[in-house]
């Protein structure tokens, strides 16, 4: 049996270029049990991160005691890492939410379902009646399945008509999209994984997969130890194991400044212009824009470059070179660029350069605009993310009539006259007193979302009716009116879809704990109960159960870029995962979209008309029109601007915030898997060694870490951090400590600031200034990367 927390990528099976991804099946099963002990085993996929590896669920006296991973999923070939094998099951010890709570003289108490539900539609209809659909907010998540989300949507949308709806993908994986949207007119992920089968370099902005996508960093490492491996290019402020792998492998490791990839990325767009290492038949043929990009990036010359990003100019030469010179290149891009100040401009640079290089669509050639969470995908394409469902266009009227012949409802219900609300105004709003009803489903934001201090006021307003749908009484949970406990994944059924659009179907294994429903029961409960009808006097929502949701969803997909006609439960069952588009055209899913260098840009078809990337402005229809895409992909340019909140005398160290492999997100899953727990039980602080040097900190010694806004407390690391820059993991809140304290949470020290394109969070820069507080008074705490790990037992 593996040992994922000693060793989390696994044994090497290297493999040549151009071959395939040998199988490797791992297998975690609870103490004492044998596989043969298994009665049954179920199909899923794991959804502790947007990787999305197949596995199988084992099952034995009802309660599931293992996961085995599938040998012919096309996304893992059999692999897990210690998340999945260990933190996809573990957590349903004796604590989970079991009936309803409702808030009765301060205290949440136990009720039954009618109760509980019945407190939530009077309170959302006499909203509805006294105020409007405005007062109502919805904030959901990456990790419902696509079936809830589509329900959601369509109640949100076509039942109550607010365009205050949006998911936590906001903080994961809106920059994804609006990167898509603005280089190639609609969100999709072109590359696929397998690219990493065949790629010649690998460049890595701001994600660290070795922790935070372990078994498709297996991948990577397969390739690594194999023949004709790739060069590794890492853009990113700490020494993580990406980084070292990208030294090792003869490539770079760029550490800029966090806040200044804007910069850096021009650099690198200027180098590959300069250099004749531009595609301009590709160029001319499938782009618009290359003119005013080469203006906007002259000025980023290696030396003032490396100035700003305080790196050396000969690397930024380096890495330029790799990506104009070799003959294929794979590009990840994750939360080092996306929760930044300027995240879609810099985004889209990696566009940028694929596109100038006509590196795209072809084996080896990929952009991977990477998701987060495992389901974060369907949130975009359903629509409950604000967006409209099936990547269509708010701006665009022929697409809101789509949508309404297809629900039959008034055109005018849809919301459509604004673009729809993101998270952190639909935070705002609540804050205002505008919105007064607040439905939380899977996410945690009193621990997740910035500025904490901030976020617990919000949701201690008295004029604002919160709901809670969880598994778990979280900390959010202690703020709400009404908590319904929701069956977790393995406890019902449906698909999603991982970051390179393969999709897989999750069938129920186990009855969920108590009273708990899945989510898309609760959601169909509440459309019942609100009475929501279509012009003809019919019930909105036309079904019952997921497989209907699904079929729904087919319809609603039907001709747009995310096309699931070509899919159907019966065909994703003991399938190894299939990516959408499929259709009449595509009956077996499709590994990689734009071989043909045709975007989806035509204003007919496009998702967004785009913006001006530096202010965000939006382009009138009429003016993208008269650009006449047509098909052609945008190369898009941005000057770099600084970062909001700069160091200081006062506040000299930038922070930035991130996570650890053996933690997911508010650890409410991977807190409660006793392996995971003794992992990394507790946060810590990363530091660089001159700069812990001159603060007198030695390793292990307790230091605070303050903001503007809040503070932290916890023991030190030495040693992997650039100069300038401190880190620390969000995963920590405060639910399993005893005195629930919050000098714990990252999120204490975040700031209320956005990308003025994708509207995500800037969790990776702010101001900070770190004293000591005490000696060491044991060994360091927490592996910061795996090669601290201590052997955990058992
Ligand atoms: N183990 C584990 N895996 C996960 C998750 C988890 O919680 N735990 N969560 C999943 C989810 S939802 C997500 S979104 C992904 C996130 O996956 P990642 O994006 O890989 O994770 P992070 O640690 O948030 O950030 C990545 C890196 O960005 C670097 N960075 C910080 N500031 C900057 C900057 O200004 N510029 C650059 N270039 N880099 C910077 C950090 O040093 C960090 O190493 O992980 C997914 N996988
Ligand atoms: N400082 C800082 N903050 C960050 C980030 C960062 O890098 N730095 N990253 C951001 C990112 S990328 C993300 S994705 C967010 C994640 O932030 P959150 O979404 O708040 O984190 P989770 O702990 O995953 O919370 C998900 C909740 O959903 C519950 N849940 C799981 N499955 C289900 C289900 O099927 N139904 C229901 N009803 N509930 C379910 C879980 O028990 C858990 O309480 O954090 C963001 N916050
Ligand atoms: S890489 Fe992600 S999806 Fe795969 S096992 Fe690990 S956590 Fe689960
Ligand atoms: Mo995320």
């Amino acid at each position: 049996m593996a040992d994922r927390i000693s060793d989390i990528w696994g044994t090497r099976t290297p493999h040549a270029r151009d071959t395939a991804w040998p199988v490797r099946v791992d297998l975690h099963l609870a103490e004492g049990v044998a596989e043969t002990d298994v009665d049954r085993w179920v199909q899923s996929a794991c959804v502790l991160c947007s990787n999305g590896c197949g596995c199988d669920i084992a099952v034995k006296d009802g309660r599931v005691v293992g996961v085995r991973g599938r040998a012919e999923d096309v996304v893992n070939h059999g692999r897990l890492g210690p998340k999945g094998l260990y933190g996809s099951w573990q957590w349903n010890g004796g604590d989970r939410l079991t009936r309803p709570l409702v808030r009765r003289d301060g205290a949440l108490v136990e009720t039954d379902w009618d109760t509980a539900m019945d407190l939530v539609v009077r309170r959302s209809r006499r909203l509805l009646d006294e105020v409007g659909p405005l007062s109502h907010g919805f904030y959901t998540s990456g990790q419902l399945f696509l079936e809830e989300y589509y329900t959601l949507a369509v109640i949100g949308k076509a039942g109550l008509g607010t365009p205050h709806m949006d998911g936590n993908t906001r903080l994961c994986t809106a920059t994804a999209a609006a990167a898509m949207k603005e280089s190639f007119g609609s969100d999709g992920q072109p590359g696929t994984y397998t690219d990493v089968d065949s790629c010649d370099a690998l460049f890595l902005f701001g994600h660290n997969m070795a922790e935070t996508q372990t078994v498709l960093w297996s991948r990577v490492l397969d390739r690594l130890h194999g023949p004709d491996r790739p060069l590794v290019v890492a853009v990113d402020p700490r020494r993580t194991k990406v980084a070292e792998a990208a030294v090792e492998s003869g490539g770079v490791h760029l550490a800029p400044l966090p806040g200044t990839n804007q910069a850096l990325m021009n650099g690198l767009v200027r180098e590959v212009v300069v250099n004749g290492w531009v595609n301009h038949d590709y160029v001319t043929a499938h782009t618009l824009g290359y003119a005013d990009l080469v203006a906007t990036v002259r000025p980023y010359t290696p030396e003032h470059v490396a100035e700003i990003c305080r790196i050396d100019p000969d690397d930024l030469r380096r890495a330029a070179r790799i990506f104009g010179t070799s003959e294929r290149v794979l590009s990840t891009v994750l939360q080092g660029f996306y929760q930044s100040h300027q995240a879609t401009a810099a985004s889209c640079q990696v566009n940028n350069l694929h596109l100038l290089r006509g590196l795209i669509g072809r084996p080896g050639c990929g952009v991977l605009q990477m998701n987060g969470q495992p389901t974060a995908q369907n949130t975009r394409e359903t629509g409950a993310d604000g967006d409209l469902p099936g990547f269509r266009n708010w701006d665009n009227p022929e697409h809101v009539e789509q949508l309404a012949r297809l629900w039959n409802v008034d055109p005018l219900t849809i919301p459509h006259w604004a673009p729809p609300t993101h998270a952190m105004q639909i935070w705002r709003y609540a804050e205002q007193g505008s919105i007064r009803f607040l439905w939380i489903s899977a996410t945690n934001p009193a621990v997740s979302l910035p500025e904490l201090p901030r976020v617990r006021e919000v949701l201690a307003r008295e004029d604002l009716f919160v709901v809670v749908q969880d598994g778990f009484r979280t900390e959010t949970a202690e703020y709400a009116d009404v908590v319904l406990p929701a069956a977790l994944w393995g406890e019902k059924q449906g698909t999603f879809t991982n970051a390179d659009r393969t999709v897989h179907l999750s069938e129920k294994a186990v009855e969920p704990p108590g009273e708990a429903r899945s989510d898309l029961d609760i959601f169909l409960d509440y459309a019942r109960r609100m009475d929501l009808r279509d012009l003809d006097g019919n019930p909105l929502i036309r079904w019952s159960d997921p497989e209907g949701a699904f079929e729904a969803w087919r319809e609603c997909s039907r001709g747009r870029l995310c096309d699931y006609t070509g899919l159907s439960y019966a065909k994703l069952a003991g399938s190894g995962g299939i990516p959408w588009p499929c259709d009449d055209e595509h009956p077996d899913g499709c590994d990689r979209l734009y071989a043909d260098g045709v975007f989806p840009t035509h204003p007919d078809v496009c998702e967004d008309y785009g913006h001006d990337l530096l202010t965000g402005a939006t382009t009138e229809p009429a003016r993208y029109q008269a650009q006449r895409p047509d098909g052609r992909a945008f190369l898009k340019a941005a000057e770099y601007s600084p970062p909001p909140e700069q160091p200081s005398a006062d506040y000299p160290f930038v922070c930035t915030t991130g996570r650890t492999a053996y933690h997911f997100h508010t650890r409410t899953k991977t807190g409660r898997s006793r392996r995971l727990r003794q992992a990394a039980p507790d946060p810590w602080v990363e530091l660089s060694a001159g700069d812990a040097a001159a603060l007198g900190v030695g390793e292990g010694d307790v230091v605070r870490v303050e903001s503007p806004r809040g503070r932290v407390e916890a023991p030190a690391r030495v040693g992997r951090s650039r100069d300038g820059v401190v880190f620390v993991p969000f995963h920590y809140g405060y639910w399993d400590t005893d005195d629930g304290r919050h000098e714990r949470a990252a999120n204490e020290l975040t700031l209320t600031e956005w990308d003025p394109v994708s509207k995500q969070p800037l969790f990776k820069v702010a101001a900070v200034r770190v004293t000591k507080v005490s000696d060491a008074t044991g060994p360091a705490p927490v592996p910061p990367t795996p090669d601290h790990t201590p052997h955990a037992e058992g």
